[in-house]
C-alpha cells in the first residue's frame, strides 16, 4: 500500500460542491421539521455553506436550485459568496413543482407546456451566465404511473427535441448534465430512468452534454462503480450527486449507509481520471438532512468523501495491476481491501493542520459559536425549506 505522504498533494485537489437546499428545513412527505437558525434566503444558505468550507477546505462551491434560489441580483449573490470564500456552482432546474407539469415537462405532449419547461431552462442558463456557473443540471420528474398512460417512445422523442433546444442555448464554457432516476415520483415509467438513457440522450447532443450520477438513484444491489467506470471510459461522467440510501432515494449522509460502496466508487473515479485536477467530474452532494443539524451534517459528509478518497488514492495500483495480470484473484482483492481497511483519520487530521485547517472540523465548528449566533440572529422572516 502507498504511504499517506505520497498522496498529500492529490488530497489538496479535492473539491466538493454543496447543495443550497441541504441548508433549508427538510423532511419527508410525513413531516418537515423546523430548525431554529435555518436560513431565510439564498444569501443565508450560502453563508452556512461557507462555514463548511471554512472548517474543511473541501467545499469551495455551492449549487443553486431555481426557482428556490431566485434573487433580484445574481451579481450580488455571487459577490456575497466570493466575499465568504466560496463560489456558485451548478444551477439546478426545477420542473416538478408546477401544476402544469403534472403529466410531464420537457416531454409533455402540449407544446405550450413543453415550451414553458424549455423557457425555464433558458432562465437557468441566464442565471449561469450571471453567476459564472459551468453546469446546468437537469433532473426530471417526468414519467407515467400506469401502463398505457402515454406513448413512451413519443415522450423520448420530445425529450430529445427539448434537450436540443436547451443545449443550443449553452455558452461555449457551459455544460448540460442530465440526471437519471429509476422511479419516483412517477411509479410505472420514468423518462430518464437509467444511465443508458441519459447517455443516449446526451451523446446525441454534443460534447458539452454529460450524465449526472446520483448514487441514490439505483435499484438495490446495482454495481454503481461499474457505471462510473463505463461513463468515465465514454468521457461522459459530468457529475455526481453523492448521498446514501438504505432503501430508495433516502438522501442520507454520503458514506453513512455503505462506506465500502463509496470506496469502490472512488477507486473507479481515480482509476478513470475523474478525480481532482485530472478530471472534469463535479463532486456534488445531494442530501436532505431531515433530523440532523445541517451545517455539521454537511461537514461530516465532506469528511466522509475525503476519507474514502484518501483510501482510494492509497491503493497500490502497480501491485494491483501485476496481480490482475497474473490472474491472482486473492492477492488482487487483498490489495484493494488493504487500502479500504486503512484508518486514515489521524493522518488526515495532521494533513489538515499542515494546511492551516482545524484537525477536527466538527469540533472546530461546534466551538465556533456560529450555530448559536444564527439561532439568535435569524428570528423572524420565513425559514427556507427544501422547496424555497
Ligand atoms: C430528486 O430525486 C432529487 O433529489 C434529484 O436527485 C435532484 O438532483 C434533486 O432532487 C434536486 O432537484
Ligand atoms: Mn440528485
Amino acid at each position: 500500500m502507498r504511504q499517506i505522504s505520497t498522496i498529500s498533494d492529490r488530497l489538496a485537489e479535492q473539491r466538493i460542491e454543496l447543495p443550497s437546499w441541504a441548508f433549508g428545513n427538510s423532511g419527508t412527505r410525513f413531516k418537515v421539521f423546523a430548525q431554529p437558525g435555518v436560513p431565510r434566503d439564498p444569501f443565508e444558505k450560502i453563508a452556512d455553506a461557507a462555514q463548511v468550507h471554512k472548517h474543511t477546505g473541501l467545499a469551495p462551491t455551492v449549487a443553486l436550485h431555481i426557482p428556490w434560489d431566485r434573487v433580484d441580483s445574481y451579481a450580488d449573490l455571487r459577490k456575497h459568496a466570493e466575499d465568504l470564500g466560496v463560489g456558485i456552482g451548478t444551477i439546478n432546474s426545477n420542473t416538478f413543482q408546477d401544476d402544469d407539469y403534472k403529466l410531464g415537462s420537457v416531454t409533455h405532449s402540449d407544446d405550450r407546456i413543453r415550451q414553458k419547461a424549455i423557457d425555464h431552462h433558458f432562465e437557468c442558463i441566464e442565471v449561469m451566465r450571471q453567476t459564472g456557473s459551468r453546469d446546468l443540471k437537469i433532473w426530471l420528474a417526468d414519467g407515467t404511473n400506469y401502463p398505457g398512460q402515454d406513448d413512451m417512445r413519443a415522450r423520448q422523442d420530445r425529450l430529445a427535441d427539448s434537450l436540443h433546444k436547451i443545449y443550443d442555448r449553452l455558452g461555449p464554457e457551459q455544460r448540460l448534465v442530465l440526471e437519471y432516476k429509476f422511479f419516483e415520483p412517477a411509479f410505472y415509467h420514468t423518462d430518464v430512468p437509467d444511465w443508458g438513457t441519459s447517455y443516449a440522450q446526451v451523446a446525441a447532443l454534443g460534447d458539452k452534454a454529460m450524465v449526472c450520477l446520483d448514487t441514490g438513484h439505483h435499484a438495490p444491489g446495482t454495481n454503481i462503480e461499474f457505471i462510473v467506470m463505463q461513463l468515465l471510459r465514454l468521457g461522459r461522467l459530468g457529475s455526481f450527486d453523492f448521498n446514501s440510501r438504505f432503501y430508495a432515494d433516502d438522501d442520507l449522509i454520503v458514506g453513512a449507509a455503505d462506506p465500502f460502496q463509496l470506496f469502490r466508487i472512488l477507486v473507479e473515479v481515480v482509476r478513470g481520471g475523474g478525480y481532482g485536477d485530472d478530471g472534469d467530474t463535479a463532486f456534488m452532494l445531494d442530501q436532505c438532512h431531515n433530523i440532523e443539524d445541517k451545517i455539521p451534517g454537511q461537514i461530516r459528509s465532506v469528511l466522509n468523501v475525503q476519507e474514502m478518497t484518501a483510501r482510494a488514492l492509497l491503493v497500490d495500483t502497480e501491485a494491483l495491476g501485476a496481480a490482475q495480470r497474473d490472474g491472482d484473484a486473492l492477492t488482487a482483492n487483498g490489495i484493494l481491501m488493504d487500502a479500504f481497511y486503512t484508518d486514515v483519520r489521524a493522518d488526515l487530521a495532521a494533513w489538515r493542520e499542515s494546511r492551516g485547517l482545524p484537525a477536527d472540523p466538527m469540533a472546530a465548528y461546534a466551538a465556533s459559536g456560529y450555530g448559536a449566533s444564527i439561532i439568535e440572529d435569524r428570528v423572524g422572516g420565513t425559514q427556507a425549506g427544501w422547496g424555497a
